[in-house]
């Protein structure tokens, strides 16, 4: 019994720090036969906890969109000091498909980003919105798209940084290695390092990791290495305990 009480302990610890760490996949943009059409991230709210890397896949195809954070308030105006992927081109038979790779660095606050492309149409205002921790109730996915489509003007184009607020980017979409794929108005290291200086002094969150382009771009793998080491160490330990 005691033993079963360790394992199953050791099992839901493990559980854990890997739902701490996961990895959510989302794709940026359907196609024409795609239920809900071609403006749109699929699926368009999600969770993710701190930490966790969210992989957006620019798998729509043909296809040309970003992923830009805004605000509730403005669903389709860059949020100040916020990130931006900028435009990936896909073209109609692309195969492999560049990513852009967000790591949540405050789990404890909405995200929401839109799309800023204006051909053929703006993606922002036909719905192309999406958010990380969307409340349930109050300011919700459903009602931040909504002000999203009713919106005026033209989505705002400015282009932001790899460092957003709540969450980062280590590197710009890529790789742009396919036939015809193409980055336009891509955040470069240098703007993101200037970004990243602009938003820590301005940020009253100091708790927020701000990324140096220097570091390993892959913040994914350095917690897998974690979480692995974790579990390695809890299962020298269920080996010392069943001795
Ligand atoms: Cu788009």
């Amino acid at each position: 019994m005691h033993r079963s009480i360790v394992i199953s302990t050791i099992l839901a610890f493990a559980a854990l720090v890997a739902a701490q760490n996961q990895t959510i996949q989302l794709v940026v943009g359907g196609e024409a036969s795609t239920q809900g059409g071609i403006f749109q991230f699929i699926p368009p709210s999600i969770t993710a906890s701190e930490g966790s890397v969210v992989t957006f896949q620019f798998a729509g195809n043909p296809g040309n969109h970003s992923i830009t954070q805004s605000s509730f308030s403005s669903p389709c105006q860059p949020l100040t000091g916020g990130f931006d992927s900028g435009f990936v081109f896909i073209p109609q038979g692309t195969e492999t498909f560049p990513t852009f790779e967000l790591t949540i660095t405050n789990g404890s606050q909405p995200i929401w980003f839109y799309c800023k492309q204006l051909s053929p149409a703006p993606h922002c205002q036909a719905g192309m919105v999406g958010a990380i921790n969307a409340p349930t109730s109050g300011n919700t996915f459903d009602l931040f798209q909504q002000a999203a489509t009713h919106s005026t003007g033209t989505p705002g184009q400015n282009v932001g940084g790899l460092v957003g607020v709540g969450a980062s980017a280590s590197a710009p979409p890529g790789p742009l290695t396919g036939s015809g794929v193409e980055g336009f108005g891509n955040p470069t290291g240098a703007s993101a390092a200037s970004v990243a200086s602009a938003t820590s002094s301005a940020s009253t969150t100091p708790s927020s990791p701000v990324s140096s382009p220097s570091t390993s771009p892959s913040t994914s793998s350095s917690g897998m290495v974690e979480a692995n080491g974790l579990v390695m160490m809890l299962a020298a330990l269920l080996g010392v305990t069943l001795a």
